[in-house]
């Protein structure tokens, strides 16, 4: 009796053993069948109610259906194991013959690039390439350009002062004041480079920025000649016609003066944060450089003329690639450069 029911419980276990879909399943069997409190574990309690012929009978069969159906757990738990794993290589198989990604080479940023065409453009015409240092002597950033200590103009511009007479430069004109001093009349020059004002950040103002600078000092030098200049490098930089407007302005340095805007290619006109809403960007202030810049570089203003102007480059550059905030240009963000 003891025996068939053995056989069967012996039987159907294995079975359930073999056919276990997970390992949970089987831990449930095992614990159901050979666990401390398991069925095997009721019969051999019953054990002690036997012969001593049937118990060590029944014990025999006990012990033998406990090791075969072991052994069918250890089979059935490797082989889930060997599953998971094939599942895992499955999933993280990698192609070693796959060529490698490789390195994501650089591209020039927007600024940089922009000035070289500039510095290409002004120089296939005969015009010098200056640089100039951007810690700038107070007497070359304001009194060699008709500046003087107490003149009002010098608020126009917010200075970063490091004593000693020295400031980060506030724009590219003091080196016309150089450039006077190292070509002499007649030259043509331009000064591309860094400049800081300390002033409130937006989406065209920023304390750290780019200008170029351009002189041209020779006999008979007039406005004409300057807008010839000045139109030369816009028309080379958008590659169309840009509506431009001049008008009035005031510099110490040049005598007249004026300020050239260009139509804001941002939003075309109606207006918006880059042009604060007006349709027009501040990009060229230009004019006929003062009798007092030309005697402070040593040159005579009745012999000599000359036309100077300050193009803001990064401003050009926001127009040049429809940039609609200053701020993303020195970000340093991947996602904005890698588009150049
Ligand atoms: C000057 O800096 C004069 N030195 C320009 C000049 C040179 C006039 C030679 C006459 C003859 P201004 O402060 O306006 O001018 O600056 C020149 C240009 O720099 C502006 O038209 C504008 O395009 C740009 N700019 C000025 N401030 C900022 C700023 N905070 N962020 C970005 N661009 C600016």
């Amino acid at each position: 009796m003891l025996e068939s029911q053995l056989q069967n419980l012996a039987a159907s276990a294995r079975e359930r053993i073999l056919s276990a879909a997970s390992p949970e399943q089987l831990e449930a069997v095992r614990v159901e069948v050979l666990g401390r409190k398991g069925a095997l574990a009721e019969i051999s309690k019953g054990m002690g109610k036997l012969t001593p012929e049937d118990r060590a009978q029944i014990g025999k069969l006990l012990n033998t259906a406990k090791n075969d159906l072991e052994a069918a757990l250890e089979e059935r738990r490797n082989r889930f194991a060997n599953e998971a794993l094939q599942a895992r290589l499955d999933a993280e198989w990698i192609d070693v013959t796959l060529p490698a990604p490789g390195p994501r080479p650089g591209t020039l940023h927007p600024l940089t690039r922009i000035q070289q065409e500039l510095e290409d453009l002004f120089t296939s015409m005969g015009v010098a390439v200056l640089d100039g240092p951007e810690v700038e002597s107070e007497y070359n950033n304001f009194d060699a350009l008709n500046i003087p200590p107490d003149h009002p103009a010098r608020d126009m511009q917010d200075t970063f002062w490091l004593g000693d007479g020295l400031c980060l430069r506030t724009h590219t004109s003091p080196v016309q004041v150089r450039g006077m001093a190292k070509l002499g009349p007649p030259l043509r020059m331009i000064a591309p480079g860094r400049v800081f004002r300390n002033e409130e950040v937006d989406a065209s103002h920023e304390h750290t920025f780019y200008q170029l600078e351009g002189m041209m000092v020779d006999r008979n030098v007039s406005i004409a000649h300057m807008l010839y200049f000045m139109k030369t490098l816009l028309s080379h930089i958008f590659g169309r016609e840009v509506t431009v407007r001049l008008r009035p302005g005031y510099f110490p340095f040049v005598e007249p003066g004026f300020e050239l805007d260009i139509q804001c290619l941002i939003c075309g006109g109606p207006g918006c944060a880059v042009c604060k809403q007006s349709g027009w960007v501040e990009l060229l202030p230009c004019g006929l450089v003062h009798p007092n810049v030309l005697r402070q570089g040593g040159i005579d203003p009745e012999q000599w003329g000359g036309f100077a102007f300050g193009l803001g480059l990064t401003r050009l550059v926001m127009m040049r690639y429809g940039i609609d905030d200053i701020r993303h240009l020195q970000s340093g963000d991947l996602r904005f450069l890698r588009q150049f």
